[in-house]
């Protein structure tokens, strides 16, 4: 038994009554904390204090006796004890399944239910409180014997949490006594758990796709390549190995066996590192670009990530064709930009019997062609053009005679060009003459004076005389005085 003392009852004043008279009276009763739930009853007595001593009942004053009866109930909330997530892979957010319920087990409303999140831990590792959210965030007055259903339980997982079983504890509670957000002791409260499997998930991710490894000549091996990747799952890896392929260009290939790969011991998840690779020493191939995809980086627990892997083998000689002489030129002479860049290729030609190309050659990495243009004279003395040169022409024409081959015919040929170097076009730039007569029977083709040289200004057409060594151009861009040849050309 439990009591409620005397003290905790108190009475509202009462005013003096007439013969037949009645009157309301008011009582209020503090329960105490803890109180022992049921049905209090007191014996109360009501009396006219007349006789001394006042404030003290005699038993010949006049009274009324009465009982007065409370009942003292208890909020009682219950909550499923254990709200469990299932297993689950990390980076991604998680709802329980199937939703929960808070009951009102007592007989009294609870009328402002709120949440305490704990963290959820396994061993040393945590899950957040502020990575859990509770539904309802706010509960409606849920009367005696009431529920609430569903509740739910959401987990955000980082990618990275650590593999393991992970238990929360936390409390819902009224905050109805002292509206503080603080739970007292009076107020009525349950704790449950949580739980959620964190899975070990195996993941890495390379960084780049497609590697390169540059371009490097037959017989070199290439510098070691630092293939960066990333461990984008929770689990720590080891035991990496790659599967390499052939490289092919073509029917030619460079083999897999050529590969060697430096790789580190162990990454722990969201750790990045690298895998260095080398390649060679290559193989006698043909120049150009060899590659292949399908390369596999792999992990412990079965981590994976493909990429392809290319090499170009690069010729030290550009892709002409025979009859050719060439000559690579420094890229910064191409470099300004228009209108200052006009360049003349001009040169002495003999044509003989076959015919002659004069140009610029522009090379790709692999020393393909990415385009040549220039002027091709043949032994008609009839000119055309390579390509779009911006001019071409014969400048002078002059006979002279052979031992071996009899009377010749010089030329003086040239082509203009506005061209600015450009890496995104070409690699490199190379000056080409070549003897372009039918391949069938055997000519001869003479080559001399040939002049590179920048314009003096904008738009000139022709280039200037041919000379060794420095030489004065006249600033006047006028016709001479017998119209055949401009004062530059002088
Ligand atoms: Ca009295
Ligand atoms: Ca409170």
């Amino acid at each position: 038994m439990d009591t409620i003392p005397a003290a905790s009852i108190t009475f509202g004043p009462l005013a003096g009554l007439g013969v037949g008279n009645s009157t309301p009276g008011t009582v209020t009763v503090t329960i105490g904390f803890p109180q022992i739930i049921g049905q209090y009853n007191g014996m109360q007595r009501v009396y006219d204090d007349y006789l001394a001593p006042p404030g003290s009942y005699t038993v010949t004053e006049e009274s009324a006796t009465f009982t007065l009866r409370v009942y003292v109930g208890k909020k009682v909330i219950v909550v499923t004890p254990v709200v469990d997530l299932g297993n689950r892979n990390p980076g991604a957010t998680w709802a329980n399944l199937p939703p929960f319920t808070v009951t009102n087990s007592g007989a009294l409303s609870l009328i402002r239910l709120k949440w305490l999140k704990g963290d959820m831990t396994s061993g040393a590792n945590t899950i957040s409180s502020t990575s859990i959210t509770f539904a309802p965030a706010a509960f409606p007055v849920i009367p005696g014997g009431g529920s609430y259903d569903p509740a739910s339980c959401q987990v955000a997982l980082g990618a990275f949490q650590a593999p393991g079983t992970y238990i929360g504890t936390h409390t819902l509670w009224d905050d109805d006594f002292i509206n503080d957000g603080v739970i007292q002791s009076s107020e009525a409260s349950c704790t449950f758990q949580t739980q959620i499997v964190v899975n070990s998930v195996a993941s890495l991710t390379l960084l780049s796709k497609d590697i390169g490894l540059g371009t490097w000549a037959v017989g070199a091996t290439t510098s070691p390549k630092d293939v960066g990747f990333r461990n984008t799952g929770n689990a720590t890896l080891t035991t990496f190995i790659w599967s390499f392929f052939d490289l092919l260009n073509g029917s030619n290939a460079i083999s897999q066996a050529l590969f060697n790969a430096g790789v580190p011991v162990s990454v722990n998840p969201g750790e990045y590192a690298t895998s260095t690779v080398t390649l060679g020493p290559l193989p006698a191939v043909p120049g150009g670009t060899y590659s292949q995809s399908g390369f596999v980086l792999a992990g412990s627990g079965g981590a994976a990530d493909t990429c392809s892997f290319s090499v170009i083998v690069g010729v030290s000689a550009p892709a002409i064709g025979v009859g050719s002489v060439y000559q690579n030129l420094a890229t910064q002479t191409f470099q300004d930009p228009g209108p200052n860049n006009r360049f003349f290729l001009s040169g002495w030609v003999c044509p003989g019997s076959g015919a002659v190309e004069i140009g610029l050659f522009l090379a790709k990495e692999d020393m393909s062609s990415a385009g040549l243009t220039g002027v091709r004279i043949s032994s008609t003395g009839a000119i055309l053009p390579l390509g779009t040169p911006a001019e071409i022409g014969i400048v002078e024409t002059v006979s002279a005679l052979d031992p071996t081959f009899g009377p010749q015919t010089w030329y003086r040929i040239y082509a203009a060009y506005d061209y600015t170097f450009s890496p995104i076009v070409a690699s490199s730039t190379w000056l080409v003459l070549k003897n372009d007569s039918p391949v069938t029977a055997r000519y001869a083709v003479w080559l001399d004076g040939i002049q590179l040289e920048k314009a003096a200004f904008p738009n000139q057409t022709r280039p200037t005389s041919f000379g060794k060594g420095k030489k004065i151009v006249s600033p006047n861009r006028g016709l001479s005085l017998g119209g055949e040849k401009h004062y530059y050309e002088w």
